[in-house]
């Protein structure tokens, strides 16, 4: 799956990935080599034109070609990109409560997969302790009932038909009726499909969104269709509104063209992906996973991620110079509790001042004490934060109750950054940790 493209891109990555050094022709290059892999993936011109336009304003700067590593940082650049194309977070389906029935309409051209998929959401929404009900709405292909009707007990579910009926919206009708007083939470609506757009179709879709106020109105698409699966998402959303996309056939997809379309084109997320034909072959579709698949790069990612966490170089030199001239602030500091929060863990932000690590007691790092300490900090002016001395009692009285903390804890804090700022100038002065920090600017 995504093999062509991945082999591709992932060749151009690796080359300048691994650069020490490159220059702006190197990313040009790269970038146009990237372009090629794109277009040759059926990827939608205008959607290759904005990716390659953004990448490039974004690793073309000095903070990339000067950076430590600038060929993983590019790697980076292009991930986040691709991530970006892919919809950024994930979406799932938006359902309501057990207590009241959602309904999910399930569309797209015949062949797309919308029967194996409406078996395939069933199941996973089962296991999700779901009571979901099958809806045969699919009238005019022959046997798609019967189709419906073996997957259902395929996935232990019930399905909703009606033999010899011709009128698909009033199937659908009294389908909501049966659901809701047989207590499903989840209906889900296999309607039928044609070879092509076409208006009759539309016109019965659009009568059966009428009637069922869906809470979700999927496409079903090919992804090996590529650019047409682009097309008939355009097609079906300006004609009946779509709230999301599944692509099927994903394990047969090598180039990749819808994936990397749909979002940007439609503005509509992909929800899932089917893997197979099994109907255990429906994934969640994660953008970040799929860009890291795409780009076979996943390990310089997170690395270089790691390295963006802590400490940036011109950053570091600053803070150095600020503790070495104990000009650090209480604004800094704060800086520094803003990193944690990203970052999740006291231990980096205490690697991160350094000199502190081993020098501060026990009960000086545990988090509700962060959090005091953070609320104080925001509660004083920025002259305040920047000069910590002009701090006298009515002030800290002010900042107590702003902060909903009490003077004493305000003086705490007050005492030990000021202790604190002692100790980073005499530790700064010390030849042994000025080796130190310099080998871990060097080691990013
Ligand atoms: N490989 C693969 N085949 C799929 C997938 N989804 C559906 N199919 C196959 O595509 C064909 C058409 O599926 P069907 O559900 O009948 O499409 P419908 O006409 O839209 O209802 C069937 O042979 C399915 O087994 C998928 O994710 N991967
Ligand atoms: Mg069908």
């Amino acid at each position: 799956m995504l093999d062509r493209i991945s082999d591709k891109l992932s060749d151009v990555l690796r080359q300048i990935g691994g650069q020490a050094k490159i220059s702006e022709k190197n990313v040009r290059d790269a970038v146009d080599e990237i372009k090629i892999a794109l277009l040759e993936a059926d990827v939608n011109l205008r959607v290759v034109r904005r990716f390659v336009n953004r990448t490039l304003e974004d690793a073309t700067g000095d903070a990339v070609l000067k950076s430590v590593k600038p060929g993983e940082q590019f790697v980076k650049i292009v991930h986040d990109r691709m991530v970006a194309l892919l919809g950024d977070e994930r979406k799932g389906l938006e359902l309501r409560g057990p207590d009241v029935s959602s309904v999910v309409l399930l569309l797209g051209l015949q062949g797309s997969g919308k029967t194996t998929t409406a078996a395939k959401l069933a199941r996973r929404l089962t296991r999700e302790g779901r009571k979901p009900l099958l809806v045969a709405a699919d009238l005019v292909r022959p046997a798609a009932v019967d189709q419906l009707n073996v997957l259902g007990r395929q996935v232990e579910v019930e399905v909703y038909s009606e033999t010899d009926a011709t009128d698909a919206t009033k199937v659908v009708g009294n389908a909501l009726k049966y659901g809701r007083k047989a207590g499903f939470d989840t209906i889900l609506v296999d309607t039928s499909g044609r070879m092509q757009i076409d208006e009759t179709l539309m016109a019965e879709i659009a009568e059966i969104r009428r009637i069922s106020e869906p809470d979700e109105v999927i496409l079903v698409a090919d992804s090996m269709t590529g650019q047409n699966a682009v097309d008939v998402a355009k097609a079906f959303d300006e004609a009946v509104g779509l709230t999301g996309i599944i692509l099927t056939k994903f394990d047969s997809d090598a180039r990749g063209g819808a994936a990397l379309s749909l979002k940007s084109i439609t503005g509509k997320p992909i929800k899932f992906i089917g893997v197979g034909e099994k109907l255990e072959d429906l994934e969640p579709f994660y953008p970040e996973r799929i860009a890291s698949r795409i780009l076979g790069m996943g390990d310089i990612v997170s690395l270089v991620e790691k390295a963006q966490e802590t400490i940036d170089e011109s950053e570091a030199m600053e803070l150095q110079e600020k503790m070495q001239s104990a000009t650090f602030t209480l604004q800094d500091y704060l800086d520094q509790f803003q990193r944690v929060k990203k970052m999740g863990s006291l231990q980096s932000m205490i690697e991160m001042i350094p000199g502190m690590k081993g020098k501060i007691d026990e009960d000086d790092i545990n988090e509700s004490e962060m959090k005091h300490e953070e609320a104080i900090i925001l509660s004083m002016t920025r002259q305040e934060r920047l000069n910590h001395r002009i701090v006298g009692p009515p002030r800290r009285k002010r900042i107590a109750r702003g902060s909903g903390t009490s003077v004493y804890d305000v003086n705490r804090l007050l005492k030990k950054f000021e202790k604190m700022r002692l100790m980073m100038k005499k530790m700064t002065k010390n030849k042994k940790y000025q080796a130190n920090m310099m080998s871990r600017l060097g080691g990013m």
